[in-house]
């Protein structure tokens, strides 16, 4: 079956051009100035975007975590993505210790095999470290993962320094990348005591940002990259949030070190007056790292018109309000994280393109060619071109989008943002040929694919 897209503007992460685009099954045939195939089914774009499908790099689905478990799983988390116009999100298939790394693939496997309506890659989260999974590590990657997830705080996960550098050299030797939640323990430990001494309770929710203040990510950051440094290998930060732990970030890489960085939109475009809110209302932006300062934001967006930040993921960690509740008594036990799957392209054109910061090859290189390139699914996905995977985002720059929880795909049961309204939407997606979604609606279900990385060098 042949498709061909006439009359659009076709975005790449070195520009836009006025380009057709033919698309025979799963795979994109040709993308040209003008194309004629007399046996394909034309579908007229003009006056819209055509984007390659955006890839999610950073999401928690049906994760079991402050003994409960996300509101999405691959069911409802993939619908997510797809009607917001991501076809592909690499999710944290998490090793909860004393597990070995098949056992961990296989239950993630579980989790989204035959249940997903986008595409998925997994990363994989290494809470244990010892020569039995310094092995598996060899047959994990020869399996086609390649990028990690460490994490320097939380209880359950954590890896001290002595593990990250172990960590580090074998995934050098094996070629793959360890992707770093940074934020230092001590502190977070220490400033969640100082509260209880203070007020004698943990309620107010608006005393949080304060247990997870930007030095602790930056001392967090500046350990990492010294690490990775005695290593020599690159490394990527993960959910970047603030100006104090870019700061390290420009002065590593100013010394010749490779450091790939990663926000998310909560940390753009919300700020950390939101935990000020009254009646408990604070809880749903609780995230880790939290939300920062205006001077934060102001840095990242920096950061992003320059081309020093690779990519925005989600960190889609979603949770109901009954859950969130489970901190109303001390916010320390709240689930942190928040949903965000659905808007993150929206949100990226409304307040990037729309406004005149970022370019709409910035966005596709943010949203879809980096991270298709850092986590090697490239040229497979990110890039419209012969032989690419069919994911295609027709782009509506001139539709305006209303942020609702009651039009949502997420089962979280409120919209962070909600009511906000944004320019700019994906009005069709296309998962490998097929339209899949449509103005927020799904049109085709659980036909997500498990996608694997490829070897080779990162080219960003
Ligand atoms: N931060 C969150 O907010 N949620 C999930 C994990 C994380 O690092
Ligand atoms: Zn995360």
């Amino acid at each position: 079956m042949k498709t061909l897209f006439r009359g659009g503007t076709v975005v790449s992460a070195r520009g836009k051009r006025k380009l057709d685009v033919l698309v025979e099954d799963e795979r994109i045939r040709a993308v040209d100035g003008h194309i004629e195939d007399s046996e394909a089914h034309v579908v007229d774009v003009t006056g819209k975007l055509i984007f390659p499908g955006f890839i999610d790099g950073h999401t928690h689905m049906d994760l079991e975590v402050s003994g409960t478990v996300t509101a999405d799983g691959f069911e409802t988390g993939t619908r997510a993505e797809l009607a917001g116009g991501t076809t592909c999100l690499i999710d944290f298939a998490t090793q909860n210790r004393g597990e070995t790394l098949a056992c961990a693939l296989e239950h993630w496997h579980r989790k989204a095999d035959g249940k997903s309506s986008c595409d998925y890659a997994f990363h994989l989260a290494l809470s244990d470290w010892n020569e039995q999974i310094s092995r598996e590590l060899e047959t994990v990657v020869s399996q086609g993962i390649r990028s990690f997830k460490l994490y320097m705080t939380y209880d359950a996960m954590a890896v001290d320094d002595q593990c990250l550098y172990e960590i580090l050299t074998r995934l050098k030797e094996l070629g793959g990348i360890a992707g770093v939640h940074c934020e230092n323990r001590g502190i977070i430990d220490a400033r969640l005591k100082e509260v209880l001494i203070k007020k004698g309770n943990r309620r107010d929710t608006a005393d949080y940002p304060g247990t997870r203040p930007d030095l602790a990510e930056a001392e967090a950051v500046s350990r990492l990259l010294k690490i990775a440094r005695c290593v020599d290998t690159p490394v990527i930060v993960v959910h970047l949030s603030a100006q104090a732990a870019y700061v390290e970030i420009e002065r590593a890489r100013a010394a010749g070190q490779t450091v790939y960085v990663e926000t998310c939109p909560q940390y753009l475009v919300m700020d950390e007056s939101r935990y000020g809110l009254p009646g408990g209302e604070g809880r749903k932006f609780m995230c880790a790292p939290p939300l920062r300062k205006k001077e934060d934001q102001d840095t990242l967006w920096r950061a992003l018109t320059q081309n020093q930040i690779q990519t925005v993921a989600t960190d889609h960690c979603s949770f109901t309000l009954a859950q969130k509740a489970a901190g109303k008594e001390d916010f320390s036990l709240t689930p942190c994280g928040m949903p965000g799957a659905e808007e993150r392209p929206a949100l990226i054109y409304h307040y990037g393109v729309h406004t005149g910061t970022l370019t709409e090859a910035q966005m596709c290189a943010l949203l879809a060619e980096n991270p298709a390139r850092l986590y090697r699914l490239y040229p497979r996905k990110g890039v419209i071109a012969p032989g690419s995977d069919a994911d295609l985002v027709i782009w509506d720059p001139d539709a305006d989008y209303v942020l609702s929880r009651d039009r949502q795909q997420s089962a979280a049961d409120y919209c962070p943002l909600e009511g906000l309204k944004l320019r700019g939407r994906a009005s069709q997606v296309y998962l490998r040929g097929r339209l899949a979604a449509e103005k927020g609606r799904i049109v085709t279900e659980h036909a997500g694919k498990y996608i694997t990385a490829v070897s080779g060098d990162i080219m960003i």
